[in-house]
C-alpha cells in the first residue's frame, strides 16, 4: 500500500496533483495532515515554479545562442504583486493547477490568498514596470529589468481611529519562492574616497582612489510570458557588506561596534523610499541610485564583452530604459565604466552611450523633479561629478554655438543648477545623455515639449517622442476578472488575451439584451465579492447593487480625493434635507497610501474615515449613501477593487497626471470614467466616444488662463450655496467634534492659500457630471450597454502595444523565440 510519503506517480492523479504532493513532502517536509495554509502556497508555487524554470532556462540558452540585441529597463520600482496566480495563468496551466489542488483537498483561491505582495514600488511608475516586463516576456522580446531587492517594500497601511499607521512591510519574512539568490554574480559598487589626475602621452587619467566597497548581489526573478515559452528575467540588486565585519573590533570584544558597518553598508538595499511624487534629496536614496545602476552597468557590460570585442557594436547589442530619472546616474557611469575602467576615448564613449540611452518621463510636477546638492554628489561620487562636469560642458559649448549669446538658455538647461544653491538636474542629464525622451500619454508629452523640455525640444528638435502607457490584459483582465474573460472567450474566441484590440468584436454585442443581462451578472458577482471583503476588513456591510464609485490611487492633491469628498457630502447634505428623495443609493470607495510625511494627504485619510464614521451610521442616510476606505490599497486588492467598480474616478486638475493607469483598468473592467480631461483620460474619451464617459472640469488651456486671470476661490464659494455649505462643515467641525478645528487646515488650502489644485472652480461641473451618472445608473439596460462599449473599446490600453512602440520606435529590438 503507497504511502502519502510514496512520491511515485499513480494512475488515480495528474501530473500536477502528483507534483504538489511530491513538493509538499520533499519542499515543505509536510503531509496532508499537518500543512498549514501556508504549506500549501509554498507547495503549489514550487510546482508551478517547476515549469517557469523550465522554459526559463531555454530562453536564457536561447538568447546566449542568438545573442540579440537586448534591452534593460533600468528601474528603481517594480511593483509586482503576487506571483503564483499570474506564472500559473501565464504558462497556461491555471486549470490543472486547480484541479490538483482540488483532488488533494485544496481550493486555489484560498492558496493564492496567502501569498505576500511583492510591493516594490510606490504606484503608477512601478506597477507600469511590472506590466511592461509581463509584455515584454509575452512578445519575446529579449528584455531584463534591473531593480533593488528591498528588503522592506511599500510599508503595510492601517487605519486607527481614522488615520493612517505605517507598517514594515517584511515581505521576506517567510522566504521568497520566486527569487533565486546568484552569489557568482556580485559586484563591487564603490562610494566616496577621491579622485587623483595621473598626467600621461594621452592625456589625463583619473585615478578614484580611497572609495568603500559594498556587494552588490544579484537575485534573479523570472518573468514568465503569456501563451509563449519565453520567461525573461527581473535581476534585483542585494547590497552586501565586503567584510562580515571588522576583525579588529571584533577581537576588543566591541561585538556590537563589529557588526555597525556591515548593517550600514546593507542598509542600501533595506527599503523602499515611500515617496512616490516628492524627493528628499537624501544620501541614502541617492545610494540606493547609483548602487543598482553601478551594478547593472556592470553587468550588461561583462554580459557585452563575453561575445564582443569591439565597443562599436555596444548599441547593436545594448538598449538601456532610464524610468524615470531615478536611474539617470547610468549616464555617467557608463561613461565612467568605457573611460576609466576600459579606456575607451572620451568622445568615442560619449558617442555609444547616446546611442544606448533612452529615458522616460513621468511626471512634470516640480516638487517631483530630481536634483541632488553638488556637495553630497561630490562627496559620494566624486568622479562622477567630474564626468557630469564634463558633460555639461561639451552640452554648453553646443548649445552656445547654436544660440550664441543666450546666456539665459544656458543656464536654463545646464545640467547644474546654480539658482539655488548648487544642484545636480537629473533630468536634464537624463535628456542630453539620452537619444529619444518619452512622455506617458499625448497630453503629457505635448506639455512636455511646451512647458518641462521647452529648451530642450528646441536645442534637440525629434529628441520627444509621446508613448501612451498601458496594461497587461493577463493580470487585469484575465486574472482579475475570470467570469468577464470566460465571456468574453465565448462570444469572441480567446485570441483577445494578447491582441486586446480584438475586444472590438463585441460591439455589436452592446445591442444584445441577453448579452447585456450576462455581462451585469458578472459584474454583479465581482461586486458581491468585494462587498464581502470590505465587510471582513472594515465591518461596514454593503449593498451591491448601489452604484460602486470608485477613487483608488496614491492620496495627493493634485488627484483630488478632496474633491470627491466634497460631492459625497453634497449627497449627504441632499439626503439629510429630504432632496434627494429618488436618489442613486451609492457606496463611494477610497483606497489609496499617503506619503508618510504629507502631512495633508494624511488629513484628507482622516477626513474621508470621520465622514464615513458619520454618513454610514446616520438612520436618515440608510442604504442611499456609504463610504469605505479600504486600508492598505496593494495589487492584490485591487485585482478585486477594479472588476468590483461601476464608476472610475479621474479626476486629477487638468495637467497634472501624467497619463494614469488605474483609468485603463477600470475601463477593461467594465466601469464607467468620470473624468477631466487630464493624462490619458483624452484618449480613453477618444477610444470610448464621447458619450459613454463623463468629462467635466477645466482643460488645461482653462487652468492657465484662469491662474493667469488671477483665481479667486472665494468667487466660487460666495456664489455656490451648497459648496458653501460643505466648506463649512469641514471647517466648523461637522465630522470632528472632538476636534472641531481638525479640518480647518483644509478649508484654508482651499481658500486663504489659493486652492492650487481648483477644486473650487470645477465643483459645479464635477457635481453636475455626477448628477448625470446618478441619473444613467437608474437605466441599468443603457448603463451596461456604455459599459461594455468602454470594454470593446480601449484594446489600445494593452502594453502590448505600448512595448510594441518602444521596442520599434526606440529600442530597435526584435522578438526572439527559444
Ligand atoms: O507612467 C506611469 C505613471 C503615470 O501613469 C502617472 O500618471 C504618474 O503620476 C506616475 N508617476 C509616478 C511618480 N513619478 N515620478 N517621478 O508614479 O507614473
Amino acid at each position: 500500500q503507497p504511502s502519502e510519503f510514496t512520491p511515485t506517480v499513480t494512475t488515480e492523479k495528474t501530473p500536477i496533483a502528483q507534483a504538489l504532493q511530491n513538493h509538499l513532502i520533499f519542499s515543505a517536509f509536510k503531509t496532508s495532515a499537518t500543512a498549514t495554509p501556508r504549506d500549501w502556497y509554498a507547495t503549489t508555487a514550487y510546482t508551478v515554479r517547476d515549469h517557469v524554470v523550465e522554459r526559463w532556462v531555454k530562453t536564457s540558452e536561447a538568447y546566449q545562442e542568438r545573442d540579440p540585441k537586448r534591452v534593460y529597463y533600468l528601474s528603481l520600482e517594480f511593483l509586482i504583486g503576487r506571483m503564483l496566480s499570474n506564472a500559473a495563468l501565464n504558462l497556461g496551466i491555471a486549470p490543472e493547477v486547480s484541479e490538483g489542488l482540488h483532488a488533494l483537498g485544496r481550493d486555489m483561491e484560498q492558496v493564492v490568498e496567502m501569498e505576500t505582495d511583492a510591493a516594490l514600488g510606490n504606484g503608477g511608475l512601478g506597477r507600469l514596470a511590472a506590466c511592461f516586463l509581463d509584455s515584454m516576456a509575452s512578445m519575446d522580446i529579449p528584455g531584463t529589468g534591473y531593480g533593488i531587492r528591498y528588503e522592506y517594500g511599500m510599508f503595510r497601511q492601517s487605519i486607527s481611529h481614522g488615520q493612517q499607521i505605517e507598517n514594515p512591510d517584511n515581505w521576506l519574512r517567510y522566504g521568497n519562492i520566486w527569487e533565486f539568490q546568484r552569489p557568482e554574480s556580485t559586484y563591487i559598487v564603490r562610494f566616496f574616497g577621491h579622485v587623483v589626475e595621473f598626467p600621461t602621452e594621452q592625456g589625463i587619467e583619473y585615478h578614484w582612489v580611497d572609495s568603500e566597497a559594498v556587494v552588490a548581489m544579484a537575485y534573479d526573478v523570472p518573468i514568465p510570458g503569456y501563451g509563449t515559452e519565453t520567461v525573461n528575467n527581473l535581476r534585483l540588486w542585494s547590497a552586501k557588506a565586503t567584510r562580515e565585519f571588522d576583525l579588529m573590533h571584533f577581537n576588543d570584544g566591541n561585538y556590537e561596534k563589529a557588526v555597525e558597518e556591515r548593517n550600514a553598508t546593507e542598509n542600501i538595499s533595506k527599503v523602499l523610499y515611500p515617496n512616490d511624487t516628492s524627493v528628499s534629496g537624501k544620501e541614502l536614496r541617492l545610494k540606493q541610485q547609483y548602487f543598482f545602476v553601478s551594478a547593472s552597468i556592470q553587468d550588461i557590460l561583462r554580459r557585452f564583452l563575453a561575445n564582443h570585442h569591439d565597443w562599436n557594436m555596444l548599441p547593436e547589442k545594448v538598449a538601456i530604459q532610464l524610468n524615470d530619472t531615478h536611474p539617470a546616474i547610468a549616464v555617467a557611469e557608463m561613461m565612467y565604466q568605457l573611460v576609466d575602467v576600459h579606456r575607451l576615448e572620451w568622445s568615442h564613449a560619449w558617442k555609444l552611450v547616446v546611442k544606448i540611452f533612452a529615458y522616460t518621463n513621468h511626471t512634470l510636477m516640480p516638487e517631483a523633479l530630481e536634483t541632488w546638492s553638488v556637495d553630497l554628489f561630490g562627496r559620494l561620487l566624486p568622479r562622477h561629478l567630474g564626468i557630469i562636469y564634463k558633460i555639461n560642458h561639451e552640452f554648453l559649448q553646443m548649445v552656445n554655438h547654436r544660440f550664441p549669446g543666450d546666456t539665459d538658455l544656458l543656464s536654463r538647461v545646464s545640467i547644474i543648477d546654480e539658482t539655488h544653491g548648487r544642484r545636480v538636474r537629473m533630468a536634464h542629464l537624463a535628456v542630453v545623455g539620452s537619444h529619444t525622451v518619452n512622455g506617458v500619454a499625448a497630453l503629457h508629452s505635448e506639455l512636455l515639449k511646451t512647458t518641462l523640455f521647452a529648451d530642450f525640444n528646441r536645442i534637440y528638435p525629434g529628441k520627444f517622442i509621446n508613448i501612451t502607457n498601458g496594461i497587461t490584459p493577463r493580470r487585469w483582465l484575465n486574472q482579475c476578472n475570470p467570469g468577464l474573460t470566460a465571456l468574453l472567450a465565448k462570444v469572441i474566441g480567446e485570441g483577445f488575451h494578447k491582441d486586446l484590440s480584438k475586444l472590438q468584436g463585441i460591439v455589436p454585442l452592446a445591442e444584445d439584451a441577453d448579452f447585456r443581462q450576462a455581462f451585469r451578472e458578472i459584474k454583479l458577482q465581482n461586486k458581491i465579492r468585494l462587498a464581502a471583503r470590505i465587510t471582513k476588513l472594515t465591518g461596514i456591510s454593503l449593498n451591491p447593487n448601489s452604484l460602486f464609485d470608485v477613487q483608488i490611487k496614491r492620496i495627493h492633491e493634485y488627484k483630488r480625493q478632496l474633491l470627491n469628498m466634497l460631492h459625497v457630502i453634497t449627497l449627504y447634505n441632499r439626503i439629510r434635507s429630504g432632496k434627494a428623495e429618488s436618489i442613486t443609493p451609492r457606496t463611494v470607495i477610497f483606497g489609496g497610501k499617503a506619503a508618510p510625511g504629507y502631512w495633508m494627504a494624511k488629513l484628507i485619510i482622516r477626513l474621508i474615515n470621520d465622514v464615513a464614521a458619520i454618513v454610514n451610521d446616520d438612520p436618515a442616510v440608510g442604504d442611499k449613501l456609504k463610504v469605505v476606505f479600504y486600508p492598505n490599497y496593494e495589487v492584490s486588492a485591487a485585482e478585486l477593487l477594479f472588476p468590483g467598480s461601476d464608476l472610475s474616478e479621474q479626476i486629477s486638475t487638468a495637467g497634472t497626471e501624467a497619463s494614469g493607469t488605474g483609468n485603463m483598468k477600470m475601463a477593461l473592467n467594465g466601469a464607467l470614467t468620470i473624468g477631466t480631461l487630464d493624462g490619458a483620460n483624452v484618449e480613453i474619451k477618444e477610444e470610448v466616444g464621447d458619450e459613454n464617459i463623463f468629462i467635466f472640469g477645466l482643460t488645461t488651456p482653462e487652468v492657465a488662463e484662469l491662474k493667469a486671470r488671477g483665481y479667486n476661490p472665494w468667487d466660487y464659494y460666495h456664489s455656490n450655496e451648497e459648496l458653501r455649505q460643505v466648506l463649512d462643515m469641514i471647517a466648523g467641525g461637522f465630522f470632528s467634534v472632538d476636534e472641531p478645528d481638525r479640518y480647518q487646515p483644509i478649508f484654508d488650502t482651499l481658500l486663504h492659500k489659493g486652492d492650487n489644485y481648483l477644486l473650487l472652480a470645477d465643483y459645479q461641473s464635477y457635481i453636475d457630471a455626477q448628477d448625470a451618472v446618478g441619473r444613467l445608473y437608474e437605466d441599468q439596460e443603457e448603463w451596461t450597454r456604455r459599459a461594455i462599449l468602454n470594454v470593446a473599446r480601449v484594446g489600445k490600453f494593452s502594453s502590448d502595444r505600448t512595448i510594441g512602440e518602444y521596442a520599434n520606435n526606440i529600442w530597435k529590438v526584435h522578438p526572439i523565440r527559444g
